[in-house]
């Protein structure tokens, strides 16, 4: 079966008043992430041995082979994408709950700490990527940073429970060049650590 296109769970309008326009959401939802399943959909067809398996695992498959770069790539970016959507909040957008801000204070040594190392990890990735908010392995969480389409699931961090896109698509209408100030908006203004939290709480 094909890969599809999840609908955004809020209006393209929703998030405007927080820092990320209509345009931005039209653009990188239809168009950005719209291309990377039909790519990987186009992949999968033609390629026998992807045939039936899961997202997760077209990932963990193509991770490190040169010659499966583009389906890794394109898969790792679908997978990114469906999280980023579902981690940002037209509601409680920034607003941190009890329960995950004890787990970043305990792990991380605060929310501002966790900010600070997330902004870090955002900043310096240099060209695209994402930051990550991961429940590693050992129980703990981390904040971690990865080229381009590669996220958790590729370098077996743990579950992420926060993604971030740096890509210049995801802020340049809002914010130009300044991915700083996308970043800080994103953590103070349009994050859903409710989402983070539920899927604490699962691990
Ligand atoms: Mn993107």
């Amino acid at each position: 079966m094909a890969f599809e296109l999840p609908t955004l769970p809020y209006a393209k309008t929703a998030l405007a008043g927080q820092g990320m326009c209509e345009e931005t959401l039209e653009l990188h939802h239809d168009k950005h992430h719209q291309a990377y399943v039909t790519a990987l959909n186009g992949f999968v067809e033609k390629d026998a041995s992807l045939q039936g398996k899961s997202l997760e695992e077209i990932i963990q498959l193509t991770n490190n082979k040169p010659d499966m770069a583009p389906v890794f790539n394109n898969a790792g970016q679908h997978w990114n994408h469906v999280l980023f959507w579902e981690n940002m909040s037209p509601n409680n957008g920034g607003k941190m709950p009890a329960a995950l801000e004890a787990k970043i204070t305990s792990d991380l040594g605060g929310v501002d700490k966790f900010k600070e190392a997330f902004k870090t990890a955002a900043t310096t990735q240099f060209g695209s990527g994402w930051a990550w908010l991961v429940l590693g392995t050992d129980g703990k969480l981390k904040v971690t940073k990865t080229p381009n389409g590669s996220n958790p699931v590729a370098t077996g961090d743990g579950r992420a429970l926060l993604g971030l896109d740096v890509w210049e698509h995801s802020y340049y209408l809002d914010f130009r060049n300044r991915r700083p100030d996308y970043v800080t908006n994103w953590l103070d203004k349009i994050a859903n650590y409710e989402y983070a939290e539920a899927h604490m709480k699962a691990a």
